[in-house]
């Protein structure tokens, strides 16, 4: 009788062998200005590269995608040439790294958009949410989203092909070991996926089917041009993170992972109750359970990626239980580089320090410890 896989345990997700089931979860960082990465952001993912799989913090793939101040982006060459040294870094460490494919959507505001412009969305619905902006003098502030447009049905098509640019530029130019598309957190195809931000009465609203279409459009685009195997989404059924609601979380979900199941994709990354709070939320239940029957029900065989709120035991227990096959930390990942070690010896971890979360420089980045 084997053993049953523990979180150390290699696996292989798609085209990539990891060393281990511990990822580390995408975390904006804001310390990209002009939307480039920097060297100590290569030092920063390469500290951390013996993860199992790093997943970068989300990455704009258009300067109408940005929403947040210094975020990084991946439509010039300047930021591409920095991803390098951010991939060649992890690679010269051993890691393995997939870089967030991003659109914002509503969740931006005008003085981050090309001309000043509104920020782009399903419906002309402003967000009950805030962004990050940084003035002139260098200080940052958390300001509301601005109101956005409409996009034009016409428009569609060149949101896809952007993502897919993105996503080859990505691999070929990059170097990146593949792309996990951001389908989560309130941004552009979560909201289209979800009816309390979709109420258009084109193909691409109303029904669970028209309001799944452009974030498959994106996904089957990708896969069609990288193979599946370098392909890995994130959805989150029930956040409220940027205003996200929707009326039947679990049947459109379930729709939308029965709908990837045949793509041969990387792995799905579920964030679990409220993005970075709780893991349960009385006002939304879900059956995470359900949706992972749902995908497997589908044929879906990508490795199934759990989120939010884990420490070890309980992602020991998970994984050891079959209930997923890795499992991605945030908040423990920014101040822990050497978690898998940490984790391995049961040694005690550094605790993070939310007043350098966001902006900043290698404080708070780089210089958290490592053991020695
Ligand atoms: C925190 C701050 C800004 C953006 C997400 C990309 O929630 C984010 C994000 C998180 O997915």
């Amino acid at each position: 009788m084997s053993s049953s896989p523990s979180l150390f345990d290699p696996v292989q997700v798609g085209d990539l062998q990891l060393a281990n089931r511990i990822v580390m979860a995408p975390l904006t960082r804001n310390r990209s200005p002009d939307a480039i990465p920097l060297d100590i952001t290569a030092t920063y993912y390469g500290q951390r590269a013996s993860a199992g799989l790093l997943i970068t913090e989300a990455t704009a793939i258009s300067h109408q995608a940005q929403g947040y101040a210094h975020v990084p982006g991946l439509y010039g060459t300047e930021q591409l040439d920095g991803w390098k040294k951010v991939t060649s870094a992890v690679h010269d460490a051993g890691g393995r790294i997939v870089v967030q494919l991003w659109h914002v959507g509503r969740i931006s505001h005008t003085s981050l958009q090309p001309d000043g412009g509104a920020p782009v969305a399903p419906s002309a619905l402003t967000a009950k949410a805030k962004t990050y902006l940084v003035h002139a003098d260098g200080s940052g502030a958390m300001v509301p989203v601005s109101a956005p447009r409409a996009l034009d049905v016409g428009e569609l098509p060149g949101i896809v092909k952007t993502f897919r640019a993105a996503a080859r530029n990505a691999v070929e130019t990059a170097g990146f070991d593949g792309v996990e598309v951001h389908g989560a957190n309130g941004y552009l195809l979560d909201q289209f996926l979800k009816s309390g931000s979709n109420q258009r009465t084109d193909d691409y609203g109303g029904s669970i089917e028209n309001r799944a279409r452009l974030l498959l459009e994106v996904v089957r685009g990708i896969a069609d041009d990288l193979g599946g195997g370098k392909v890995g989404v994130r959805l989150s059924p029930v956040t409220p993170a940027n205003d996200a609601s929707d009326d039947d979380a679990q049947a459109l979900f379930e729709y939308v992972v029965q709908q990837l199941a045949p793509l041969g994709l990387a792995y799905i990354h579920i964030i679990e109750g409220s993005t970075g709070g709780p893991r349960d939320l009385d006002d939304r239940p879900f059956d995470y359970a359900a949706l992972k029957a749902a995908y497997r029900g589908a044929g879906g065989k990508g490795a199934w990626m759990g989120n939010n709120g884990y420490d070890r035991a309980l992602a020991e227990k998970r994984v050891a239980d079959g209930e997923v096959d890795l499992v991605a930390f945030g908040k423990l990942y920014i101040a822990n580089p050497d978690l898998v070690r940490r984790f391995r010896e049961n040694a005690p971890l550094n605790t993070p320090d939310q007043t350098t979360f966001y902006g900043g420089g290698e404080h708070g980045y780089t210089d958290y410890p490592a053991l020695g």
